[in-house]
């Protein structure tokens, strides 16, 4: 019997020696942080609740605190995008700190969109969670909603971060990125081109025609970097957000301009940032900072 016991017991310490090995394997890839290579767009990004302007108008809603008075109208939620989205943590927070007694429903961007599609359509109420860059706010007559207590944050920078090591590794790759920004207008643009293309042209092909269009943009980010083969395969991580979408295919395209071949992995917020950490994934452009990603961030920058 006792014997027996003990044979348990050794197992079972070798076992636990083993997963200890395990953990401490992952904790030290886990340790070495991501690294920041680019601003894809400076002080230019907002996120919020948003609605429409008639619903502003009529309701004489224009406040976030000014929900609750109307939770009927808007049938008691807020519809937002998916639950990894910075924008969605956020939202818990004004929900909580406003008080709101609307309930929060979190979907996709694409649901978002439809739904606030068939509400402006009928001008009934609704209120989303909505952000720009986006090219829906230039075809919609939107309303952000104050933010008082500021929870959603003020203007945010949009930057581009690699797995740890690649920027050492490769100094040309570290160049494009960091000459990979966009102005304001030109990256609402980009975002714009493609939505309106999107029945006659993939986005990937729209990309393309856009940085034909705008070969000084193109210019500048590959100012000092010449053709030369097989510089080696790179993985873009990316949300299936529109301005993800726009700024990873137009960087898949610079890319391969110079001799790289680009996979692009569309996947969600939690599993983009964890690839980088642990290097399955090699760069991301969609880095909403200091405040959207900031739980992404503190754990892995
Ligand atoms: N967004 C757009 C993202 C970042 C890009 C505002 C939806 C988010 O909330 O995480």
């Amino acid at each position: 019997m006792k014997t027996k016991y003990l044979k348990i017991g050794a197992i079972a310490i070798v076992i636990a020696f083993l997963a200890t090995g395990t953990y401490l394997f992952a904790g030290e890839s886990y340790d070495e942080k991501i690294e920041k290579t680019g601003t894809v767009l400076e002080d230019g990004a907002i996120s919020g609740l948003v609605v429409p302007a008639y619903t502003a108008e009529s309701l004489n809603v224009t406040s976030i605190s000014d929900l609750n008075g109307h939770a009927s109208e808007f049938d008691n939620e807020i519809i937002g995008i998916d639950p990894g989205a910075g924008i969605t943590e956020l939202t818990k927070k004004v929900v909580d700190e406003y008080g709101l007694s609307l309930s929060f429903v979190t979907s996709s961007e694409a649901a978002m969109l439809a739904a606030l599609d068939t509400a402006y359509r009928s001008e009934d109420h609704i209120v989303v969670t909505l952000w720009d860059p986006h090219w829906v706010t230039g075809v919609y007559d939107l309303v952000y909603l104050d933010d008082p207590k500021l929870v959603y944050g003020e203007a945010e920078s949009i930057e581009s971060w690699a797995r740890p090591g690649l920027i050492a590794e490769d100094p040309t790759l570290a160049k494009i990125m960091e000459q990979y920004s966009f102005e304001i207008d030109e990256f609402s643009g980009l975002l714009a081109y493609i939505e309106s293309n999107k029945d006659g042209m993939s986005v990937g092909e729209a990309a393309r025609n856009w940085i034909d269009e705008n070969p000084d943009a193109k210019e500048r980010w590959l100012d000092g970097v010449e053709y030369q083969g097989g510089r080696g395969n790179i993985e873009i991580g990316l949300v299936s957000w529109a301005c993800a979408i726009g700024s990873s295919n137009v960087l898949k395209i610079l890319l391969e301009n110079v001799g790289y071949s680009v996979t692009l992995t569309t996947i969600d917020a939690g599993v983009m940032y964890a690839g980088l950490a642990y290097g399955n994934i090699d760069l991301i452009t969609t880095a909403w900072v200091p405040l959207t990603h900031a739980q992404y961030m503190e754990k892995y920058a």
